[in-house]
């Protein structure tokens, strides 16, 4: 699941690995990894929580002309993403994950379908207040073929279930990965990134 070695980083660099702008020596590869999700799931919020670098975000304010098609949001959400979010976590020193958030609206989903190319699997983030909204993304993940971890955005008012509920209301496979996190917060959130490569490795040991 590994690609070539990543490093623009000058090998004197004295920061620890992941905590910087470049790449560390120790970097051995690479994988791109998207983050799905439906509107306000949380996906912007996950990969600045993570990124050690300043995220790339592509937030526009969200208009009456978008409520006409857009799913409603819970109220003090302004902005939506239009195009992507981008950001960069280095998992033990040795792999970089390249994370790509995409927007949430169901009229983007064509656009998330690109973005998918050359990715490695992704983190399929849920919001158990509205477990249906999940079924595009999920559905879309399935259809690509793209091994994927199921990570819970846990809001002060979600309904808790337990993961083998969620796999069933999910229609997931048994061997799918389902996480709590927090999005705001870095520490669970790199959590769910660990459980989805480590599922990505265990596919990838299956398979070979
Ligand atoms: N309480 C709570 N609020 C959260 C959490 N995650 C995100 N939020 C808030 O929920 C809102 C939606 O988060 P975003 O990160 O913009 O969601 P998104 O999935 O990127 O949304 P789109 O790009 O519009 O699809 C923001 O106002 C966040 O501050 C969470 O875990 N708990
Ligand atoms: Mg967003």
């Amino acid at each position: 699941m590994v690609s070539k070695a990543a490093s623009d980083a000058p090998s004197r660099d004295p920061r620890p690995a992941g905590s910087g702008k470049y790449l560390t020596s120790s970097v051995a590869g690479a994988a791109k990894i998207l983050v799905v999700g439906p509107l306000g799931v949380g996906k912007t919020t996950f990969i600045g929580a993570v990124s050690e670098i300043k995220p790339l975000s592509t937030e526009a304010v969200m208009t009456q002309a978008g409520a006409r098609v857009d799913t409603v949001v819970a109220d003090g959400k302004t902005t939506t993403t239009v195009a992507l979010d981008f950001g960069r976590m280095t998992i033990d020193g040795e792999l970089v994950l390249y994370l790509f958030g995409t927007p949430g609206q169901q009229r983007f989903l064509p656009a998330w379908r690109d973005l998918a190319k050359g990715s490695l699997g992704a983190l399929a983030l849920v919001d158990t207040r509205d477990l249906e909204a999940s079924f595009d993304a999920l559905g879309n993940l399935e259809e690509l073929g793209l091994p994927f971890a199921v990570a819970v955005n846990v809001f002060p008012d979600s309904p808790r279930h337990s993961a083998d509920d969620l796999r069933a209301a999910l229609d997931l496979l048994p061997d799918t990965p389902v996480v709590a996190c927090d999005a705001r917060d870095p520490a669970s959130s790199v959590r769910a990134l660990i459980a989805l490569v480590s599922h990505l490795i265990h596919v990838a040991t299956e398979t070979s």
